[in-house]
């Protein structure tokens, strides 16, 4: 039997995803695109075959015949909207983050721990990228020694439009607040935050330049610049004691002319993490069939996490200080990496 999926949000995200499942997740069916605008919903819809358009998504989210749900709409809607998905019993995929407040990750962490059962995978597809995988694999099989240092950049062509305030720290860096987490298998003890005194750093999308620590001893830098003006490009590399491995973006092919060798750059994440995308939403495929959750995929935890260190960041920021972190203990529904069968 095929599953029904709505996805809410008919933005770049919820294009992509809408497209991912109608055409790369044999056994999933699109069902339903949903979006404040009626128009951009019906023309999504009919761009990738789904069966019906709405504009109501806590009213998708409650349809008999959607099974399951991708949140894809703006940041803010995210907890609200895993929430409704929750009251409705359906598993969700949300798009990062969580939510820009611990607490209301906490509140959908709550929900979950007191029916005993995930049903949140969190949007975090760099876990399934297969370059941060093997950056994983070799830390975790011995073939760099133990880990030292991660050093991570994070550049987009141009600030999107809907950027405002810090969102360098609170929708970009997370992406590498949870990755350096899960590929360390740490928890971060303290993070400082600075700017270049050269860019204004009151624009939007003003370059940040942060530095963490971890309760294991190792530093972990993340370059975020929304306004890199030449490509999309995303660097990391991981420093062990006996070597180090570094992420290899996908390269298509590579253009000689004029005594120069080059290569194109995706204008944003999609081409980039495209494997990533498909094999996460893969997983959330058979997250609904079989009701055990991915092992590894981001939970709701995994959210709450990165959004306190969000939280951290922007103060240390604002305060221009270094500020500790001392995160709660893992709720029991989130130590085994596998969620109970519904
Ligand atoms: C955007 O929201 C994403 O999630 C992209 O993956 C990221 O690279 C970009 O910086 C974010 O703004």
């Amino acid at each position: 039997m095929s599953i029904r999926i709505a996805v809410i949000g008919a933005g770049i995200m919820g294009q992509d995803h809408a497209r991912i499942i109608a055409r790369e997740v044999p056994g999933a069916t699109l069902q339903l695109i949903c979006d404040p605008s009626p128009g951009r919903a019906r023309a999504v819809a009919d761009q990738f075959g789904a069966v019906d358009a709405s504009h109501d998504p806590l009213h998708a989210i409650a349809r008999a015949d959607v099974d399951a749900v991708i949140i894809a709409s703006p940041d803010d809607t995210h907890a609200s909207l895993a929430m409704a998905a929750i009251s409705a019993g359906k598993p969700a995929l949300c798009e990062k983050p969580l939510s820009q407040s611990p607490d209301e990750c906490l509140a959908v962490i709550d929900r979950e721990t007191s029916l005993g059962r995930q049903f949140i995978q969190l949007g975090f597809m760099r876990r399934f990228d297969p370059s941060y995988r093997e950056m994983k694999h070799a830390l975790d099989t011995g073939l760099i020694g133990r880990a030292v240092m991660m050093h991570n950049f994070h550049r987009n062509v141009e600030a999107p439009a809907n950027f405002s305030g810090q969102m360098a720290i609170s929708n970009s860096a997370p992406h590498e607040f949870d990755v350096a987490r899960h590929v360390l298998g740490t928890e971060y003890s303290a993070i400082a935050v600075f700017q270049p005194a050269r860019s204004s750093s009151t624009g939007v999308g003003a370059p940040v330049f942060m530095v963490l620590e971890t309760r294991d001893g190792h530093l972990v830098n993340i370059e975020v610049n929304n306004n890199a003006a030449y490509g999309y490009d995303v660097r990391g590399e991981l420093v062990g004691e006996q070597g180090s491995i570094e992420l290899a973006a996908p390269v298509q092919a590579r253009v000689n002319r004029h005594l120069h060798a080059g290569h194109r750059y995706a204008a944003d994440w999609r081409p980039r993490f495209a494997d990533a995308y498909r094999l996460q939403d893969q997983a959330f495929l058979e997250f609904v069939t079989t009701g055990v959750f991915p092992a590894q995929a981001a939970n709701a935890w995994d959210g709450y996490c990165a959004a306190s260190v969000a939280q951290a960041g922007i103060q240390a920021l604002n305060e221009g200080r270094r500020v500790t972190l001392h995160s709660l203990a893992t709720p029991a529904l989130y130590l085994s990496r596998q969620g109970a069968r519904p």
